[in-house]
C-alpha cells in the first residue's frame, strides 16, 4: 500500500515510519507540518517523500489522500501541559486537522487508522481493580485529552454516518527515543545530565501505563492491516508505574541518589491514573509487545539521549524555561 502518515516526523510517528518500512513492502509519504515537536532528523535516510503542510488545511490534505492507499492519521498537538497554557491550537489539529482527513478519506474511499490516546477516558482511581477497555465511557480531563476524545467520536461518526473504512487505537504513555524533551521521561534524563535536579508534580503518585515506542508501532501496523474496519482497539503494554517509581529508575540507572528529585507544583486537573486492559488487540489480532523489561528500555532510552545531545541541546533551556514560569 502507499501510505499516507501525517504527523510522521513527530515522535510516534517517525518510529511507525521506520517500523513500516523495515517490516513491510508499503511505502510512505509523511504529510507533517514540522512543529516545534518534529524534527526532520527522525527521517533521515529513510526512502520517504515529506510533504511539509498542515493537516488542517483541507486542500494540502486532500490532494495527499488521492494518492493514497490508506492514512495513518498521527498529527496531533500532545501535550497537556502545553493545552492548559494555550488550548487553540489543540482544537485546530487535533479536530479541524482529523475533520478534513475524514473528509478526503471519504471523497476519495481511503481507509484510513486514526491514531489516538488512553486519556479520551480519564481516569482511575489508584485502588480501582478496574483498567480502561474498549467499552469505558468517554471523560476527558484536559483540553488535549478533549480534543483527542473529539476527534475519536468524527471517525465513528464518519464510519457509520458514511461508511469511512477506518479503525480507532488507543494507547497508552509511549517512551523511547526522539521525544520531545517537554515530556516526563526525558525531561528528568536531560536534566540529571545537565545537573538540574528532576521535577516530579504534585506527591508523584500518578500512574502511567509506560509502552516503548516500537511496540506502540507494531500495534498500528498489525491493526491497519488486519484489524476491523469501524472497530477500536486499546494498546497496552501493561506498564503501570507511578511517577516516583519513574524517576527513582532513571536516577540510579544515571548513577545519582533516588531521592535526588523535586516536588513541584501540580498540574491543574491532573490524572490520576491510566491502565490498559489490551485484550482484544491481543487475542483477535496476535499482537503482543517486544519491551516487556521496562528498566531495559529505559536504560536504553538514557543512553541514546546521552548519544544524541547535539539533538535536544537546542530545546533544553527555552523548555526549562517555560516550565520555570509555573513553579514547575
Ligand atoms: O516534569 C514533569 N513532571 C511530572 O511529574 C512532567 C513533564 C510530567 N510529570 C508527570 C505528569 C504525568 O503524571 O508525569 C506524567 C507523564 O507526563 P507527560 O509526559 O506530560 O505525559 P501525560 O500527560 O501522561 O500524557 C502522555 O501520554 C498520553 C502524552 O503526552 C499524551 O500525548 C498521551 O496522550
Amino acid at each position: 500500500m502507499r501510505l499516507l502518515v501525517t504527523g510522521g516526523a513527530g515522535f510516534i510517528g517517525s518510529n511507525f515510519v521506520h517500523h513500516v518500512l523495515a517490516h513491510s513492502d508499503h511505502t510512505v509519504t509523511v504529510l507533517d507540518k514540522l512543529t516545534y515537536a518534529a524534527s526532520r532528523e527522525a527521517l533521515t535516510g529513510l526512502p520517504v517523500e515529506l510533504v511539509v503542510g498542515d493537516v488542517a488545511d483541507a486542500e494540502v490534505v486532500d490532494d495527499q489522500v488521492a494518492r493514497a492507499d490508506a492514512v495513518v492519521h498521527f498529527a496531533a498537538e500532545s501535550h497537556n501541559d502545553n493545552s492548559l497554557t494555550d488550548p487553540s491550537p489543540f482544537i485546530r489539529t487535533n479536530l479541524l486537522g482529523t475533520f478534513a482527513i475524514l473528509e478526503a478519506v471519504r471523497k476519495h474511499d481511503v481507509r484510513l487508522h486514526h491514531v489516538s490516546t488512553d486519556e479520551v477516558y480519564g481516569d482511575l482511581a489508584l485502588d480501582d481493580p478496574m483498567r480502561f477497555t474498549e467499552d469505558t465511557p468517554y471523560a476527558p480531563s484536559s483540553p488535549y485529552s478533549a480534543s483527542k476524545a473529539g476527534s475519536d467520536h468524527l471517525v465513528r461518526a464518519w464510519v457509520r454516518s458514511f461508511g469511512v473504512r477506518a479503525t480507532v487505537s488507543n494507547c497508552s504513555n509511549n517512551y523511547g527515543p526522539w521525544q520531545h524533551i517537554e515530556k516526563f521521561i526525558p525531561r528528568q534524563i536531560t536534566n540529571v545530565i545537565d545537573g538540574i535536579r528532576p521535577k516530579v508534580y504534585g506527591d508523584g503518585l500518578n500512574v502511567r501505563d509506560w509502552i516503548h515506542a516500537d511496540d506502540h508501532s507494531s500495534a498500528v501496523l498489525r491493526i491497519l492491516e488486519a484489524g476491523r474496519v469501524g472497530e477500536t482497539y486499546l494498546i497496552g503494554a501493561d506498564g503501570e508505574k507511578n511517577n516516583l517509581e519513574v524517576v527513582r529508575m532513571v536516577l540510579e540507572l544515571m548513577g545519582q541518589p533516588a531521592d535526588a528529585f523535586d516536588q513541584v507544583t501540580d498540574r491543574a486537573g491532573h490524572d490520576r491514573r491510566y491502565a490498559i486492559e489490551s485484550g482484544k488487540l491481543r487475542a483477535e489480532l496476535g499482537w503482543a509487545p517486544q519491551f516487556e523489561d521496562f528498566e531495559a528500555g529505559l536504560a536504553d532510552t538514557i543512553a541514546w539521549y546521552q548519544a544524541h545531545e547535539e539533538w535536544w541541546r537546542p530545546h533544553k533551556s527555552a523548555t526549562e524555561a517555560t516550565y520555570a514560569l509555573k513553579g514547575q
